[in-house]
């Protein structure tokens, strides 16, 4: 089983969609919006009505209205569609953090964190689907998969208003490609796409059986290594969020799986001091902790808890890190385990706090003298200088 769920979110004749919205007379039309009919130019999308006459995205809109006469042209209202496109995109921040825009119609979601709060995969597809459709009144399909090339390619299989999950098993992930068309494989341009199908290569399944060395000489090294990985379905690219929110972070893998209390937490502990020296070098306060446990099948939770007043002590990081790992439990083997501070800012200084000192502020104040304390002299004599009783343990 794969790691990581991600999620591909596309919407369905994104501006031939919005404009039959506004206009619901036009719906079961063949709508295309882009140059009006008769002048150069083309065609921006169109509905699917339109699609079934061989009508598609960049197609010369004479072309298009030689093909299907009665069809409805539209101009194209950018200022419309971008104003949908930031509802879309704030509805995938109620679902993940975790959201990389790809175009003004869709997205990469990395769900993994949010699994615990709404269920798996498809079900988070399916709430994604209703709260789009509620505020914006349209379709999207969702492709469900454990990298992003595989979600890309399956959000188009049940295209419109569909849902495709990608199987999770390794075993499974070639034989759900090999029957695709090479040409639903990014970088697969035309010149790329007529000489593999030369050589008689035309599905994914054909990549997949290609000798790799009869491939680098039709297509280069380059093109016949990352075509091949894509084919059996490998991508181990990062999700790029947009707004990369400042944090520091550090985590271990346990030579063996861990179940013991006491070495996961003293595992915690050791990321804690690490995390909050890094973060007081930085001359950060978090406002914001979280412990990351990555179970022995490989799924992934997180769980995070405010710091108030933010805060940069270690002994603030380690009760808040210790918390979190006891409220969740060992309930079963861990593999990774992992801290994190989020929320970064330049000053512990909040607005209401300030009005007056509480004790709290008044705490964190003296342990942040203390941690700073011990930052000197663990820069003079070694990290392991100087050391809590309970990370020994
Ligand atoms: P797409 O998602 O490629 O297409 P679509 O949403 O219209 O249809 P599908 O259901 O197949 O996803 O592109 C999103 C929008 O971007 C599209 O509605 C119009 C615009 N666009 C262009 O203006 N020119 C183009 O060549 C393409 C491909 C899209
Ligand atoms: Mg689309």
């Amino acid at each position: 089983m794969l790691g990581k769920t991600i999620l591909h979110v596309d919407m369905d004749a994104f501006f031939a969609a919005v404009e039959i919205h506004d206009n619901p007379e036009l719906k079961g039309k063949p709508i295309i919006v882009g140059s009006p009919r008769d002048k150069r130019g083309v065609v921006s999308t169109c509905s699917y009505e339109a699609r079934k006459y061989g009508i598609h995205s960049g197609m010369p809109t004479r072309t298009a209205a030689q093909r299907c006469p009665n069809a409805i042209f539209l101009p194209v209202r950018m200022a419309r569609y971008q104003s949908v496109s930031a509802q879309i995109m704030n509805v995938f921040q109620n679902f993940t953090p975790f959201v990389q825009p790809i175009s003004c119609d869709e997205a990469f979601l990395d769900v993994t964190g949010s699994l615990h709060l709404f269920g798996d995969g498809p079900k988070i597809a399916k709430k994604i689907k209703t709260a789009i459709r509620q505020e914006t009144g349209l379709t999207c399909s969702v492709g469900i998969a454990p990298n992003l090339f595989l979600a890309k390619i399956a959000s188009d299989i049940n295209k419109p208003d569909g849902i495709t999950l990608v199987p999770f098993s390794e075993k499974q992930i070639p034989p759900f490609l090999a029957p695709l068309p090479v040409k639903r494989m990014w970088g697969a341009g035309k010149k790329m796409q007529a000489i593999l199908k030369s050589h008689n290569i035309h599905t994914l399944g054909d990549l997949q059986n290609a000798d790799p060395k009869q491939l680098t000489t039709w297509i280069g090294e380059n093109a016949a290594n990352s075509f091949r990985r894509r084919a059996f379905g490998i991508d181990d690219r990062p999700l790029v969020t947009e707004t990369k929110e400042k944090s520091i972070s550090n985590e271990t893998t346990f030579p063996e799986d861990q179940h013991n209390q006491k070495p996961i937490e003293a595992a915690l502990l050791d990321l804690a001091d690490k995390v909050g020296t890094r973060l007081r070098k930085a001359g950060y306060y978090a406002n914001t902790a979280q412990i990351k446990i990555r179970w022995t099948n490989f799924t992934t939770i997180t769980r995070q808890r405010r710091l108030d007043p933010p805060a940069c002590d270690d002994q603030t990081l380690r009760e808040t890190a210790l918390e979190l790992l006891r409220k969740e439990g060992i309930h079963s083997t861990v593999r990774l385990i992992g801290f994190a501070v989020t929320g970064l800012r330049e000053t512990d200084e909040t607005p209401q706090l300030d009005l007056f000192q509480t004790s709290e502020k008044q705490t964190t104040k003296k342990r942040e003298t203390l941690s700073r304390a011990v930052d000197t002299i663990r820069d003079r004599f070694g990290i392991k200088s100087i050391r809590r009783g309970s990370t020994l343990a």
